[in-house]
């Protein structure tokens, strides 16, 4: 069976996740924690990061590479606009959120809830730093592209909102909101991201592995 390496927590094997699970592919998960891989996992990911991908015909590492992968191999529920300009500006938010929103909202994930699990202590500090230097400017750029309603592309979850809302479920793990009087589009937009179905499904089932309600 095609195998996902990595950790349903990681947003960007979140993605995959998310894009195979709406996409209804056949995959098992094979457990492989960023900060402790096992020997050899470079050959499967040469860059020795999560998430990667194996099938009968291609072993891949990178989120966008699988899921550009995915959806060329599995075209039915197509999760990127037809359209050159859709599909430029689908990449485009996809390569937002994947290389600014990461370092921004994970490190607020990492240092609240991955430290806490590896037992090593947070750095509340930065986490501030981060909430008040960082954060805010994501937040008006999203806030300026988030649509008045649906997602992205219309009434279909694709690509480009998967690839927000994964980094969106970690900051609600570490207990960050978005705060609807200062960004009345984005806080309505991933409030709809949050409560698709599939969506929502992986929430509950991070929630069930945190221990957390
Ligand atoms: N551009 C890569 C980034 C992957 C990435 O940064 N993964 C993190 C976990 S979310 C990781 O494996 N970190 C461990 C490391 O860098 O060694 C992708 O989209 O897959």
């Amino acid at each position: 069976m095609s195998k996902l390496y990595g950790v349903p927590l990681s947003p960007m094997v979140r993605k995959v996740l998310l894009a195979l699970e709406i996409k209804k592919i056949n995959h098992e998960i094979v457990p492989v924690m960023p900060f402790n891989k096992p020997e050899g996992f470079e050959k499967i990911s040469p860059l020795g990061k999560i998430p990667a991908w194996e099938d009968d015909k291609v072993t891949l590492a990178d989120s966008t590479v699988i899921c550009e992968y995915l959806e060329d191999r599995y075209p039915e529920q197509p999760l990127y606009p037809e359209d050159p300009a859709g599909k430029a500006r689908a990449r485009w938010f996809e390569e937002y959120a994947d290389t600014v929103m990461l370092p921004v909202l994970g490190t607020v994930f990492f240092e609240r809830i991955a430290k806490k699990m590896m037992n090593q202590p947070v750095d509340e500090a930065k986490v501030q730093e981060i909430l008040e230097s960082k954060l805010p400017g994501t937040f008006v750029y999203l806030e300026s592209q988030a649509p008045e309603a649906d997602f992205l592309f219309g009434p279909d979850l694709q690509m480009a909102d998967i690839s927000i809302a994964t980094n969106f479920i970690n900051l609600g793990h570490a207990g960050v909101n978005v705060e609807p009087a200062e960004y009345p589009k984005l806080a309505a937009y991933v409030e709809r991201l949050l409560q698709h179905p599939a969506v929502a499904n992986r929430i509950a089932e991070d929630k069930k592995f945190l221990g957390t309600k």
